[in-house]
C-alpha cells in the first residue's frame, strides 16, 4: 500500500496548489486575529419580527409543523464499527463504517412513516448518530451532553421519529467527528415523497475526500495546519468510496441525483456542463423553481439534488462531473450512456415548485442573534475557533467525558416567531454554519440581498463576509448551531439555541 499516493498524482498536485492558493490569498488575516471587544451580544440587539409579522405569514406553507402519520414503521439495524473494505482505487482500506459499508447504507423511508433505528456501538471509542437537516424530537438529535449521553463501545442507543420533511439527510457521529466520519461513518437517509415524482431512477452520490498517508488514513487529526485553514483536505476524492465512479444509464433516462458532501473540510462546486441538469433540492427541502446548478458551492454538510434528462441522442457518449472549487478542477465521476435505443423520457412537472417565503426588505430589521465567527490561540490544540468570543468546550473520546454540552452558549429563538440571524466572519477562512433543527433562508450577502428561492440547513460563510439569514423555527428544543467544518467544530465552534414558545 505504499504505491497508493503516487496512484493519485493529479488529485494531489490539485490539492496542493488550492492550498497554496488560499495560504496566498489569505495570509494578510491570520485566523487567530483576537476577538473583537464589544462585538455585539446577543441581548444586546433588538429583536426583528413580532408573532404576527410579515415575514411569519409569508413563512405559511413553507414547511409543516409535522408529517401525517401513516402507521408504518421501519426498523433498521445500524452498527459502527471498524472494517477493512476496498475503497478509493479498490485496495483494502482500513476504515470505521456503518454496516461495514463507507458510505454506510442508505436509509429509504416515505414521508410519514417512522423510522426506528437500533444502533449498536463497535467501536472502542464512545459515538453517536446525529440525523443532520431531520426535523425530529431533540431527544432524538444524538448530540452527546445536550440531547443524550454517548453511547459508550458495546452500548446500544434506539434513535426513532417520523421525520417532518421529504428530502435527502444524512447520518453521522457528533461527537470528535472530525475524526469518526473522516474514517467514514456516515450514511444517507432519504425521505421519499408520500408519491414520488417517477424518475427513471434515484441515485445517491456521496462526495468526500480522504487524506492518506502510506495507503491508510492518515491517523494525525486535528493538526494545527488544518486548524489554522479551513479544515482537513485530503489528497483523494472518491464519490460513494470510489475515485472512478460511473453511473451507467439508458439515453432518454430521466434521473434524480441526490449529492452530498460528507468532507470534513472540502468545498465542492459540481460541474454538470454538458448535461440537461437542474437543481431541484438544496439541504433536503425542494426549491421554490428548478435552478441552474452551475456554481453552487456543495460546502461540508450541504446536499443538493438535481433532475437530470438523458439526451435521447446521447447513446454511447460520457458525461464528467467535475469539481470546480479550486482553481484546478477534480475529476468526481462520470455518466456513461449507454448504446442502444433510447427509453421514453418520464415527462411530469418538476417538483422544484415549492413555496419558499420571500422575506425581502428585511434589510433595516435587526439581527436578533449575531455572532461574530473568530480564531484565538489556545485551548486543547494551540488555537480556538470561537464564536462571540467563546470556544466550545471539545468532546472529549474517553468512555469518562462525554459531556460536549458542558461549556456552551445558549441563546433563545422564539418558536413560530421570524428571527434574522447574522453570522460576520472576522476570520479569512471558510465557515460553513449548521443550524440543527430548522431550515433557514439566506438573506443578504454584505448587506446585498441574496436572491436563494430555497431553505437551507447550512450556509457557507466565506473569508470577511456577513451572511443574514432568516428563519422560523417550529421545533422546541436545544439545537446546536456550529461549523461544519469538523476541526473548527472540534476545536470550539459550536453554541446552542433553545426554540421556545414564548
Ligand atoms: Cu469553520
Amino acid at each position: 500500500m505504499a504505491t497508493a499516493l503516487r496512484r493519485y498524482p493529479l488529485i494531489i498536485g490539485a490539492t496542493l496548489a488550492a492550498g497554496i492558493a488560499a495560504a496566498l490569498l489569505l495570509r494578510p488575516h491570520p485566523p487567530w486575529r483576537a476577538p473583537e471587544r464589544g462585538a455585539a451580544s446577543a441581548s444586546a440587539v433588538p429583536a426583528g419580527g413580532s408573532p404576527l409579522s410579515a415575514q411569519v405569514r409569508e413563512f405559511e406553507g413553507s414547511y409543516p409543523e409535522a408529517a401525517s402519520p401513516t402507521g408504518v414503521v421501519r426498523d433498521v439495524a445500524l452498527e459502527a464499527a471498524p472494517a477493512t473494505l476496498p475503497l478509493l482505487d479498490g485496495q483494502p482500506l482500513d476504515v470505521w463504517a456503518y454496516n461495514v459499508q463507507v458510505p454506510g447504507p442508505t436509509i429509504r423511508v416515505r414521508l410519514g412513516e417512522r423510522l426506528r433505528v437500533t444502533f449498536t456501538n463497535r467501536l472502542a471509542r464512545p459515538t453517536t448518530v446525529h440525523w443532520h437537516g431531520v426535523r425530529l424530537p431533540n431527544a432524538m438529535d444524538g448530540v452527546p451532553g445536550v440531547t443524550q449521553p454517548a453511547v459508550p463501545p458495546g452500548g446500544t442507543f434506539v434513535y426513532e421519529f417520523v421525520p417532518k420533511d421529504a428530502g435527502t439527510f444524512w447520518f453521522h457521529p457528533h461527537l470528535r467527528s472530525s475524526e469518526q466520519v473522516e474514517r467514514g461513518l456516515y450514511g444517507v437517509l432519504v425521505v421519499e415523497d408520500p408519491v414520488p415524482p417517477p424518475y427513471s431512477r434515484d441515485i445517491v452520490w456521496v462526495l468526500d475526500d480522504w487524506r492518506i498517508r502510506e495507503g491508510a488514513i492518515d491517523p494525525q487529526f486535528n493538526t494545527p495546519h488544518d486548524l489554522m485553514h479551513d479544515g482537513r483536505w485530503g489528497n483523494v476524492i472518491t464519490v460513494n468510496g470510489s475515485i472512478d465512479e460511473r453511473l451507467t444509464v439508458r439515453p432518454g433516462e430521466r434521473i434524480r441525483l441526490r449529492l452530498l458532501n460528507a468532507a470534513n473540510g472540502r468545498v465542492f462546486a459540481p460541474d454538470f456542463s454538458g448535461l440537461d441538469a437542474r437543481v431541484i433540492s438544496v439541504d433536503g427541502l425542494y426549491t421554490a423553481k428548478p435552478l441552474d446548478p452551475a456554481g453552487f458551492e456543495l460546502a461540508p454538510g450541504n446536499r443538493i439534488d438535481l433532475d437530470i434528462t438523458i439526451p435521447a441522442s446521447a447513446a454511447g457518449r460520457q458525461f464528467s462531473v467535475v469539481d470546480r472549487f479550486t482553481r484546478r478542477p477534480n475529476a468526481l465521476a462520470s455518466i456513461d450512456v449507454s448504446q442502444g435505443a433510447a427509453v421514453r423520457t418520464p415527462a411530469f412537472p418538476s417538483p422544484a415548485a415549492a413555496h419558499v417565503a420571500p422575506w425581502r426588505d428585511t434589510e433595516a430589521i435587526a439581527p436578533r442573534l449575531e455572532y461574530r465567527l473568530a480564531a484565538r490561540r489556545g485551548g486543547e490544540f494551540g488555537i480556538e475557533w470561537t464564536l462571540n468570543g467563546a470556544a466550545a468546550r471539545h468532546a472529549h473520546d474517553t468512555e469518562a467525558s462525554t459531556a460536549e454540552g458542558d461549556g456552551h452558549e445558549v441563546s433563545v429563538l422564539p418558536r413560530r416567531e421570524w428571527s434574522k440571524l447574522r453570522f460576520v466572519n472576522d476570520s479569512g477562512r471558510l465557515h460553513p454554519i449548521h443550524l440543527h433543527g430548522m431550515f433557514f433562508k439566506v438573506l443578504s450577502r454584505n448587506g446585498r440581498p441574496a436572491d436563494e428561492p430555497f431553505f437551507r440547513d447550512t450556509v457557507l460563510v466565506h473569508g470577511r463576509e456577513t451572511v443574514d439569514v432568516g428563519v422560523v423555527p417550529l421545533d422546541e428544543g436545544r439545537w446546536m448551531l456550529h461549523c461544519h467544518i469538523l476541526e473548527h467544530a472540534e476545536a470550539g465552534m459550536m453554541s446552542l439555541l433553545d426554540v421556545k414558545s414564548m
